[in-house]
Parts: C-alpha cells; structure tokens; sequence
C-alpha cells in the first residue's frame, strides 16, 4: 500500500500533519489536498489537540498545485478553476485561519504558489535557512490565488508584495525574515525541534483566548478603530469568562505557573 499524503501524528498536545510527497516536493495532488482537509478537521475535533504543526516531508515545504495532475495542462482539456479552487483548496485556506487553535507553520524547503499561500496561511511561520517561497504563478501564465494576494500586502506592503507576485523571483529565508513573511529563521537541522517546541509551549496556552484573538485579527483589517475596540471588548467578555482567565489571575496572585487547560 502507498504512504499517505499527508501524515497525522499526534502528541504532547500537538497535531502534526506532513505533506508527504517528498518526489514532487509535496506538490498539491487530490489526495493530498484531502489529506489536508481530513488532518485540520481530525485535529479540530480532537479535544487533546491545541496546536497544529505543518510542514513538508523531504527537501520542499509544498510546490504548489501538481502541474502534472491537470492543472493548467491543455491536454487536461477544460476545467473549470475556480470551481476547483472554490471546491478543493478554499476549504483549507479558511479552515486553516479560522481554526480554533494555534498553526505553526516549519517551512523547510521551497514554498511555491498555492505551498506559499498554506505557509502565509498559519499563525505563526517558521522557516529552515534553505527555505525559500516563490510566487510561482506567473512564471506559468496565472495570477497569484489561495490567498496571496491577500495574505502578501498585509504582511509585506504593497510595494513588495507587487514585486513579489510580479516578479516571481525565489526569495530565500533571510530576505523572507526581512520581509516579515516569517517569524525566526532557524539551521535546518534544529527548525522542526523548534518549531516542534514552539507548537508544544503554544499547547499549553490558554487555547480558547488563542481562538478569540484569531477572530480578534482576522476582521481588524477591515474594520476602523472604533469599530475594532468593539470587536476587543467583545472578545475580553468572552475570554474572560474562561477557566484559563481565573487560573491565570489565581497564579498570578499565587506567584506560581499557570496551568492553562483550554477551557
Ligand atoms: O485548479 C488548480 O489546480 C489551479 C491552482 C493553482 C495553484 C498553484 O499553485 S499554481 C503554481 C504551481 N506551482 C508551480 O508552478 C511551481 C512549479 N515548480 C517549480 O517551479 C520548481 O519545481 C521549484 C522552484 C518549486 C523547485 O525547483 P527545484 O529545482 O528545486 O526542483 P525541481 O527539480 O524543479 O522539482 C523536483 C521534482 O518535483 C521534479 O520532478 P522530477 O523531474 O524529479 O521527476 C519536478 O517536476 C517536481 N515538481 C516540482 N513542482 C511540481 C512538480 N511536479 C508537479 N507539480 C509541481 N508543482
């Protein structure tokens, strides 16, 4: 029998999902797209599951849609993409952002195309020093989708972000940590210990203030000041009224550690 897509292990409190078709440096096939969508949602509904790492089997993170499984093949005949994108990559885009608990991102080989879009699309974005993210679309005729164009003005400005999606240039992991498309930037042997261990403090978080401030960021780009204020004082009341706001304040007083259990 074939290896899974994409792998699922489980511990400490973290989901590790791992695309794994190293061959094609994990480029975006169905099954591994479903791999994905079946990982987030297992992981979601897993109570012991706080956090979430993603990262690439062998030496790429993710190449972008499979070029040999029909996208933009001619020979494939007509398709509709948007259908396709709407259907099979949107869901973990979405799923991925408004997922209740933290993703941390390991980037450990090229992230090209829709596999830059999945790294631009977790919280928190870890590379390896041999990392690298390329806006592969218009190197083949396409315009930037699974989020680019969204992700990339917000995080990098627009003047880079046009050079970035225009230029398709491979940027590596320093000029990435420059950018501000990732976090840290660590050797390539210690980025999956670390991001591992980045992943597995984050677990034991206070997971549902994870989840607020998730929400809290996603609409703050679209909404004034005024209006955002709003948004905080509503997610606070709800914070508030978790175990892990009680626990926090108890140990505080207590001066010992907080034990956070994500309730
Ligand atoms: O509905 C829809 O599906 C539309 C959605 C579109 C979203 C998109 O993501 S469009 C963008 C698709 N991705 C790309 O255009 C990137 C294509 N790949 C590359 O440009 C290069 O492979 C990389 C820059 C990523 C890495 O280059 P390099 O030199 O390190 O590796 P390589 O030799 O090119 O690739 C290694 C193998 O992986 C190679 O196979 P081989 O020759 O050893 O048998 C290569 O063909 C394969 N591979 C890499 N990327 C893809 C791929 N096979 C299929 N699809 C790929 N995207």
């Amino acid at each position: 029998m074939s290896e899974p897509a994409v792998l699922y292990a489980a511990e400490g409190g973290v989901a590790t999902l791992t695309m794994n078709r190293p061959e094609v440096l994990n480029a975006l096939n169905d099954g591994l797209l479903t791999g994905l969508r079946e990982g987030l949602a297992r992981a979601k509904a897993d109570d012991t599951v706080r956090a979430l790492l993603l990262t690439g089997a062998g030496r790429g993170f993710c190449a972008g849609a499979d070029l040999a499984a029909g996208a933009g093949m001619p020979q494939a005949g007509p398709r509709d993409v948007a259908q396709s994108l709407r259907e099979r990559y949107h869901p973990i885009i979405l799923a991925m952002r408004q997922f209740p608990k933290p993703i941390v991102g390991a980037v450990n080989g090229v992230a090209a195309g829709a596999g830059m879009s999945l790294a631009l699309a977790c919280d928190i974005v870890l590379a390896g020093e041999s990392a690298s993210f390329l806006q592969a679309f218009t190197r083949i005729g396409l315009v930037p989708d699974c989020g680019s164009t969204w992700f990339l003005p917000r995080m990098v400005g627009d003047v880079r972000a046009r050079a970035l999606v225009m230029l398709a240039d491979k940027i590596g992991s320093a000029d990435a940590l420059q950018y501000g498309l990732v976090w840290k930037v660590y050797a390539d042997d210690q980025l999956l210990p670390e991001a591992m261990a980045t992943a597995m403090k984050m677990a034991q978080m206070p997971t549902r203030a994870y989840d607020l401030i998730k929400q809290g960021l996603s609409v703050s780009s679209g909404n004034g000041l005024g209006d955002q204020l709003e948004v905080e004082a509503l997610l606070q009341g709800l914070a508030m009224a978790t175990e892990d706001h009680k626990e926090g304040v108890t140990a505080f007083l207590k001066k010992r550690p907080a034990q956070f259990k994500g309730r």
